[in-house]
């Protein structure tokens, strides 16, 4: 079983040669602004009309559709929560998140997968709160028999890719 590795890096995610780019993604799937917006644009109106019979997506779950105009062959729709001050269950839907597009991706035998800051932008996750999530959850995936060997963080500010530098780096977060 190979290992998994993990890293983070400062791009747009729409510009990364991965198996699958995962899009924080709204309930419909049918586009919206931030990094939905910027994936389905680079993606290209194919990538609405095969979101169009997904029927939607749950808070925390993950649906599948193929790439299209991206150089990345798949993108993984996600819905995370919107934060409403940490007592709803944001954290625990926020570990869905990413734990069904590990899922997902292990179904396809996909092996690199490349995530932004889910829910830290419109839906105002706390970026500290949501990156110890994110790493702590993608970990506890590659201790169990999974098929990605890589993942990344994709952050779209200098100071999202510092949070996860220290993160992975097993320093506390600033
Ligand atoms: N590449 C990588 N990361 C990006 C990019 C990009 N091109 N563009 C933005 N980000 P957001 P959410 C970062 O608001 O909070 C949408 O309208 C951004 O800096 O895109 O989960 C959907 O349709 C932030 O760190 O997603 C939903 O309605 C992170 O991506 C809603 O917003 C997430 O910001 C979802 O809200």
């Amino acid at each position: 079983m190979p290992l998994l590795k993990l890293g983070c890096l400062h791009a747009d995610i729409t510009t990364l040669a991965v198996d699958a780019i995962v899009n924080a993604a709204k309930p419909s799937l049918l586009g919206g602004g931030g990094v939905d917006g910027s994936i389905h644009r680079a993606a290209g109106p194919r990538l609405r009309m095969a979101c169009m019979p997904l029927g939607g997506c749950a808070t925390g779950d993950a649906k599948v559709t193929p790439g299209f105009d991206l150089l990345a062959r798949h993108v993984i729709h996600t819905v995370g929560p919107v934060w409403q001050g940490g007592q709803a269950g944001e954290a625990g839907l926020l570990a869905s998140c990413y734990r069904r597009c590990l899922s997902l991706a292990d179904d396809l035998a996909l092996r690199s997968a490349a995530f932004p800051c889910i829910s830290t932008g419109a839906y105002g996750y706390p970026a500290t709160s949501a990156a110890q999530v994110a790493v702590a959850t993608v970990r506890e995936h590659g201790a169990t028999l999974c098929q990605v060997e890589e993942v990344l963080f994709c952050c779209f500010s200098v100071a999202d890719a510092a949070i996860y530098q220290q993160l992975l780096a097993g320093s506390p977060a600033p």
